[in-house]
């Protein structure tokens, strides 16, 4: 393989069809990606919820590739619940973008292609899915110092903060992504606080679940973070931030599959953070909680100091010196955060799409008591988010959430 990627010229199909391993391979030696007569071998290794992913390899220097391409319709659920297949020309140019900010934090783009849906993309095998990780009780040290770094600079340099407010706005035209935002719109804000047909959950938790399809004050919480959601184009956001579109080692972070980026609120991102790190807190001992408590402390100091910085430093807007201007930002920022995170802890738990760390329990009991205690917490933090004053305090109404459902 080439040390640095250089894509030839070639013909190849641009007529959609999925790819087979095979597929693959030959899209490789087409793309020029590997010297004429390399022994490759692929394997398809897409474990997420939409689409293919195969790992080309170099049997000798076992060096490999990534070719993501999406499927048409949503693989989690079937061939009944079609999807654009844009999503890809999204998920290529977010990482180009975010790359510009922080190349440290993404895998490498080396070729796209809109008719085929696929991105062509560094192979970052060396690390695991935090989400497995974290499952397996590691910490990942360096995970929120990055991942606070990361939030802060893709969210400020492509704001009205840190950008042409001009050139923002084309920005923002060509992350328009309806019907990926459409899937957050529902899964994440709606469905699971109806009986809605996506939802799915265990038979012993029906009367917890319709406590929240009753709950008219929930409700209302909900409404306003969906309105926000729904309206807000703060910056451009990655959109699905959670533990498993997050690779990591103790020195390394890598954040992927942008795919549901769009121009949205600030504190989507960093609550989706939070909320699963929140999930693997809920699947842990207690004397094993710490290290995701510290991480969402982490996350925030990193994210507003960074934030805070670029803000003095790189502004672009005549009233970034108006007093109070920075405070009011960070403010909504974090009610909206933590807002957002008790929506998605309610919906991995009982919506579609569930998390491992909570389905993986093998015991039934204690499965369905964090399965409860989850549901306690999400709904503390969507009516508890404006009484909060700092990330610590989320500790705190943990604590009560859990101590409250187990008394
Ligand atoms: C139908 S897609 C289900 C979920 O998978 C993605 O990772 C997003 O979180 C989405 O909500
Ligand atoms: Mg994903």
């Amino acid at each position: 393989m080439k040390g640095e990627f250089y894509i030839m010229p070639v013909s190849h199909p641009t007529v959609y069809e999925p790819l087979t391993e095979q597929g693959a391979i030959a899209l490789a030696i087409r793309l020029g990606l590997f010297p004429e007569g390399t022994p490759l071998a692929c394997r398809e290794i897409g474990d997420g919820n939409l689409n293919l992913v195969f790992r080309v390899v170099d049997q000798q220097t076992k060096k490999g590739i990534i070719i993501k391409q999406a499927l048409p319709y949503a693989k989690v659920v079937g061939e009944s619940w079609p999807l654009t297949l844009k999503r890809s020309v999204i998920e290529s140019n977010a990482l180009r973008t975010f790359a510009s900010y922080v190349p440290q934090y993404v895998p490498k783009v080396y070729y796209s292609d809109e008719s085929l849906a696929i991105t062509v993309m560094e192979d970052l095998s060396h690390l695991q899915i935090a989400r497995k990780g974290l499952i397996e009780g590691k910490t990942y040290p360096l995970l929120s110092q990055h991942i606070g770094e990361f939030i802060a600079k893709t969210l400020f340099y492509t704001s009205d903060f840190g950008m042409n407010q001009q050139e923002k706005k084309q920005l923002a035209q060509s992350f328009v992504n309806p019907e990926l935002c459409k899937i957050t719109e529902d899964l994440v804000f709606t469905d699971p606080f109806f009986d809605h047909e996506t939802n799915n959950f265990e038979d012993e938790l029906r009367n917890d679940v319709k406590a929240l399809w009753d709950d008219d004050k929930l409700h209302l919480e909900v409404a306003k973070l969906k309105h926000k959601f729904l309206t807000g184009g703060d910056a451009l956001i990655h959109g699905d931030l959670h533990t498993g579109s997050i690779f990591a080692s103790d020195e390394e972070t890598k954040i992927i599959d942008p795919e549901f980026a769009f121009y949205g609120p600030f504190g989507f991102d960093i609550g989706q953070f939070f909320a699963n790190l929140l999930l693997n807190a809920l699947s842990r001992p207690e004397q094993q909680q710490e290290p995701l408590f510290a991480h969402i402390d982490k996350t925030w100091n990193v994210f507003v100091s960074v934030f805070s910085d670029l803000w003095h430093s790189h502004n672009v807007e005549p009233y970034a010196k108006t007093e109070g201007l920075l405070e009011e930002v960070l403010h909504y920022v974090f009610i909206d955060a933590i807002g957002f995170a008790g929506c998605e802890v309610i919906r991995r738990t009982i919506g579609l799409a569930h998390v491992a760390d909570l389905d993986g329990i093998e015991d039934k009991e204690e499965r369905l008591q964090a399965k409860r205690h989850a549901l306690r917490l999400g709904r503390s933090l969507i009516l508890q988010r404006e009484t909060l004053s700092s990330t610590k305090e989320i500790r705190s109404l943990f604590a009560q959430t859990v101590l409250a459902a187990t008394n």
